[in-house]
């Protein structure tokens, strides 16, 4: 998993070549709630309905409970696959204490110690049987796709039909996508454009702080299958947290990314406000600080057509590719002007570089030392493969492997 540094309740996970993403729906507290049954079974409803698989985590050193059986009651009735996790089955007694949650009526019980890691490989193997084959979706046809995030309320469906309105509309509401989402298929000066339109959750609910969560959920979908990802934010806010946890969820994901700064419209402003608000962004959003930044109004249509010069602009850096030759001679280069520190006393060497693909870029770097390149050091090497080739936009990944002089792998 990539790291970034925010807190976060979603991670990319892969396991035998499959990757799938894991949402953490958050333990309840019964003591400082009320109404507790009726605040699991809407936690346990929205969590179900976003899944493909349902992993129930139950603690054997608790036994089974009141709670787990009224999750359990909701579950019984989903027709998604459920694996019931039992938790905390440190050595042999607690596995058998696993088998009481067999009376949950269920049949997939697995005692794992998360602590540990026993069973956790086993779990994994299941999961990745009971994924679902990759959606086929009857997608229009299209140049690009665009995924339009961000939080509930920051203008995307507005957006999105204003768009609508002033290209060529080739269809809308495209069937066969998932009913998170609704795709709208545009045409612009000869190009076909997707846009993915994220449904912001619309469910009353008592559980608000966890509406952001099961957006980010559908914004996970949506990025899944998009070119390019748009994130608008409200500009009168301007970038909060939740903001950088969906463009964290980009970046995890490799896509290219343009923000909009929505709403522009209803911004008190002088002609530095959006340089100085670029600005701070930019220092937040450090792991995107290349992103392009349109100020924009949904509403009224202003700058709404340079989302698609920046879409595309974002793409083609993705998608470039840097000859072997030219990106070896530009590392050694790299690595002359500043050495990476001695680990050890003993210098790490770099003997050969090329780039594995684009979308995102990345690049693999044979070293005598892959385990023990400093942070510092691949942020200097990001920093000079930005200046040198760009990739504005974009997630970059650079992967170590050991390797020997003649450039064979050590
Ligand atoms: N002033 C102004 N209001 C806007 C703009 N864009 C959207 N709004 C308003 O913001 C509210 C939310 O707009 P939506 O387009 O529904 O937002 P959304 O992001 O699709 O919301 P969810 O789907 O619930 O996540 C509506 O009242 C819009 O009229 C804009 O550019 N300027
Ligand atoms: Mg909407």
């Amino acid at each position: 998993m990539t790291t970034y540094p925010v807190d976060r309740i979603y991670g990319v996970g892969s396991w035998r070549h499959k990757e799938f993403t894991l949402v953490d729906t958050g333990g309840l507290d019964p003591t400082v709630e009320n109404g507790l049954f009726s605040l699991i079974r809407e936690q346990a409803l929205i969590a179900i309905e976003e899944a493909d698989i349902i992993l129930f985590v139950l603690d054997t050193r608790d036994g089974l409970t009141p709670a787990d059986e009224e999750v359990a009651d909701i579950l019984r009735r989903t027709k998604k696959p459920v694996i019931m996790v039992a938790n905390k089955a440190e050595g042999a007694g607690r596995e058998l204490e696993a088998a009481e949650f067999y009376g949950l009526g269920m049949d997939n019980v697995m005692p794992v110690s998360a602590l540990h890691g026993t069973g956790v490989g086993d779990v994994l193997d299941e999961l990745v049987d009971l994924l679902p084959e990759d959606d086929v979706v009857h997608e229009a046809p299209y140049d690009l796709r665009v995924a339009v995030i961000g939080r509930p309320n920051t203008g995307k469906s507005t957006l999105v039909n204003r768009i609508l309105g002033e290209e060529r509309l080739l269809v809308s509401d495209v069937p066969g996508t998932t009913q998170d989402s609704v795709d709208t298929l545009v045409e612009h000066e000869g190009r076909r454009y997707l846009f993915v339109d994220t449904a912001g959750v619309r469910r009353r609910s008592r559980i608000d702080q966890n509406l952001e969560r099961y957006s980010v959920m559908r914004a996970i979908k949506a990025l899944e299958r998009c070119d390019v990802c748009l994130l608008l934010l409200e500009s009168v806010e301007g970038l909060v947290e939740q903001d950088i946890r969906l463009a964290g969820l980009a970046e995890d994901r490799g896509r290219g990314l343009v923000l909009g700064l929505n709403k522009w419209d209803l911004m008190e402003k002088d002609g530095r406000t959006f340089d100085q608000m670029v600005k701070e962004m930019r220092e937040k959003l450090f792991f995107f600080s290349h992103a392009p930044v349109i100020s924009l109004s949904g509403l009224t249509g202003q700058r709404v057509e340079r989302i698609f010069g920046a879409v595309e602009e974002v793409y083609e850096e993705g998608g470039k590719k840097i000859p072997t030759s030219q990106f070896n001679s530009f590392i050694e280069d790299a690595v002359e002007r500043h050495q990476p520190p001695l680990v050890r006393g003993r210098r790490v060497r770099f003997f050969y570089a090329t780039q594995l693909g684009p979308h995102p870029p990345t690049f693999l770097l044979f070293t005598n030392r892959p385990g023990e390149i400093r942070d510092n050091y691949v942020k200097y090497l990001e920093r000079r493969i930005r200046e040198e080739y760009g990739f504005g936009g974009n997630p970059i990944r650079l992967k170590f492997r050991r390797g020997r002089e003649d450039g064979r792998r050590g």
